[in-house]
């Protein structure tokens, strides 16, 4: 079995290759960061029986996407499993106050770069009649908070692309699932917050944050079940949040 996961240099990527691997999968990992790439590949390589490729690419580039997946051999196109998981936030702000560059950045990499990838592993799993692919949305996707304006919008596209392809594969046998997060401790907030890291880290004080390995499990979960069972999308939350707004903290 093959899964690609789009941006598994960190955080919930990382996580989900490892789970993927300690259960056999063969691995295509993508992310700009080659270094990173490489030692992850090393190091599960190490540790598990099995085969690790790095695509080293900005999945905003349409025709990187195309000729980095393209030049795949014949027996690497076979993906089981496409995890469609590289995204950021870019910025906390008011419209009126957001950086263009900011929501450009987010645009093209939760949307568009998500699109480039599946419309090309979608031709693949559409030849050999199965598939699954897995969108990682957010809570963000369900619900909007104040100045998460441009980074909720690209989310809820990830949630109306997840309702779409699962209606346009299914004729092809591909299952489509979304998972839905809420408060994952990962480089997320570091990425937002543009390096500060004190600002960051404010994002999960007084409460106990999901970890990228407790969606990692919930990915396998949904990749584990019955040939005739697909979750559609899960939610998930820390115990300490109801809502993207509402969170206890101590
Ligand atoms: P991380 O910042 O830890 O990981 C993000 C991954 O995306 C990295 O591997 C990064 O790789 C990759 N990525 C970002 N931009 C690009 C790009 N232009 N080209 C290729 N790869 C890219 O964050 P998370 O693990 O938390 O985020 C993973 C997904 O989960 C995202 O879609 C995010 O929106 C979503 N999510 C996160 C939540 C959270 O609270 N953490 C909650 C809900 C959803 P590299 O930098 O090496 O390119
Ligand atoms: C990340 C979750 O609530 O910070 O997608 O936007 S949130």
């Amino acid at each position: 079995m093959i899964a690609l996961i789009t941006g598994a240099t960190a955080g919930i990527g990382k996580s989900t290759a490892y789970k993927l691997a300690e259960n056999k999968y063969h691995l295509i990992l993508t992310g700009r960061r080659k270094e990173k790439l490489d030692a992850i590949q090393e190091d599960i390589e190490k540790k598990y029986n099995v085969k690790v490729l790095t695509l080293n690419f900005d999945i905003r580039d349409k025709q990187q996407c195309q000729q980095q997946l393209n030049q795949l051999s014949d027996d690497w196109k076979q993906i089981d499993v496409l995890i469609n998981n590289a995204g950021l936030a870019q910025g906390l702000s008011t419209v009126d106050k957001g950086l263009e560059e900011d929501w450009d950045t987010m645009i093209d990499t939760n949307i568009k770069g998500l699109l480039y990838i599946t419309k090309i592993v979608s031709n693949w799993m559409i030849a050999r009649k199965k598939g699954h692919i897995i969108n990682v949305g957010s809570i963000a996707g369900k619900e909007v908070y104040p100045n998460g304006n441009v980074y909720c919008a690209t989310k809820h596209a990830v949630d109306a692309l997840n309702k779409a392809m699962r209606i346009e594969l299914l004729p092809h046998h591909i299952k489509v699932s979304a998972i839905h997060p809420g408060m994952v401790e990962t480089e997320f907030s570091l990425v937002r917050f543009k390096g500060d890291a004190q600002r960051a880290k404010q994002t999960y004080t007084g409460i106990q944050p999901l970890t990228p390995e407790d969606i990692a499990e919930s990915i396998w979960w949904m990749i584990n079940r019955p040939a005739h069972v697909n979750i559609n999308e899960l939610v998930i939350v820390p115990s300490a949040q109801a809502t993207a707004r509402d969170v206890i903290r101590n």
